[in-house]
């Protein structure tokens, strides 16, 4: 069957990409039914990080799909919003690191938000415009965006609808690095590289210590992660790891063991 989303796996790092050009990769509720079962397809025991992206040269995602909104009931806007939710959630805690590769427009950027973290193209465009449609914006637009620029810039964008481009968006801190839309994609392979290389369990269990320390409160944050810290000793890695610093040579390649 025809799916908006392809799972295009690269040796130990996989691509994402949300396919459905013709509407610039607008999400609707088949898109969202698509990215959720890619997501259960990936091969968690060789995938070590994923990079999410939209199909073609215009657009990562050119956010909801406004026609399927426009007719909804109050009752079927909010399953639209949880079936939206879910599958951020699901992405935002997926075990192994992801990067959002952005090049172009990310109107209303929930997926972008959802990633680790963001890398652009010098093309790209984020907003939020859904103030402007007559809603708010949905799948955690109002509540991831505060989290990473802050609650006075998400504000601004989300009460005025203003699109930004790539260099305000750096300045931010809504994305780590901007390239030429001709090496974004190369760039993202290298950083997905880099992570890949280093320890599996450490790299996940880091992600996770980040993502749940930052709902509770300090002190509660700083034992989750001596636990995500105890959780990578007497591994495989961990020993290779220290012992090859130790023996002043190279680590082996490490095996998520
Ligand atoms: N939905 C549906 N179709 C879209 C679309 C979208 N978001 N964005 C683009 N398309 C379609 C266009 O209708 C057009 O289709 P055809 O006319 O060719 O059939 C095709 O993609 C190409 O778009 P344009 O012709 O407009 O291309 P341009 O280069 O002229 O303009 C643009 C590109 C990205 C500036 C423009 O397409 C645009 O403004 N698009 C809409 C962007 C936008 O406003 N997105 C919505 C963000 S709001 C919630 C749940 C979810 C949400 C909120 C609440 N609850 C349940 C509470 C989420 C909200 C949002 O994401």
């Amino acid at each position: 069957m025809m799916s908006f989303v392809k799972y295009e796996p690269k040796g130990n790092i996989a691509y994402l990409i949300i396919d459905r050009e013709k509407a610039l990769n607008a999400l609707n509720s088949q898109v969202l039914a698509d990215l959720d079962a890619a997501l259960d397809a990936v091969d968690l025991s060789e995938i070590r990080c994923l990079i999410v992206r939209g199909a073609g040269e215009k657009s990562f995602v050119a956010g909801a799909d406004i026609a399927q909104m426009k007719e909804l009931s109050k009752e079927e806007a909010e399953a639209f919003g949880k079936q939206g939710n879910d599958v951020m959630r699901k992405l935002e805690a997926f075990p192994i690191p992801t990067i959002a590769a952005v090049g172009g427009y990310a109107l209303g950027g929930e997926l972008a938000m959802s990633c680790d973290f963001r890398i652009c193209s010098d093309t790209a465009v984020f907003g939020q415009p859904e103030t402007g449609l007559g809603i708010t914006p949905g799948f955690g637009g109002t509540q991831r965006l505060a989290r990473l620029v802050g609650p006075g810039m998400a504000k601004q964008m989300i009460y005025t609808a203003r699109n930004i481009k790539a260099d305000e968006a750096y300045r931010i801190g809504l994305v780590n690095a901007v390239y030429p839309l001709s090496d974004l994609y190369a760039a993202a392979e290298k950083l997905a590289g880099q992570i890949a290389g280093n320890a599996p369990i450490a790299v996940r269990a880091s992600k996770q210590a980040i993502n749940d320390g930052l709902q509770v409160d300090i002190d509660r944050a700083v034992v989750i992660e001596e636990k995500a810290f105890g959780s990578c000793f007497q591994s495989a890695d961990q020993q290779e790891g220290m012992g090859a610093f130790l023996e002043k040579r190279k680590h082996e390649p490490f095996i998520n063991k």
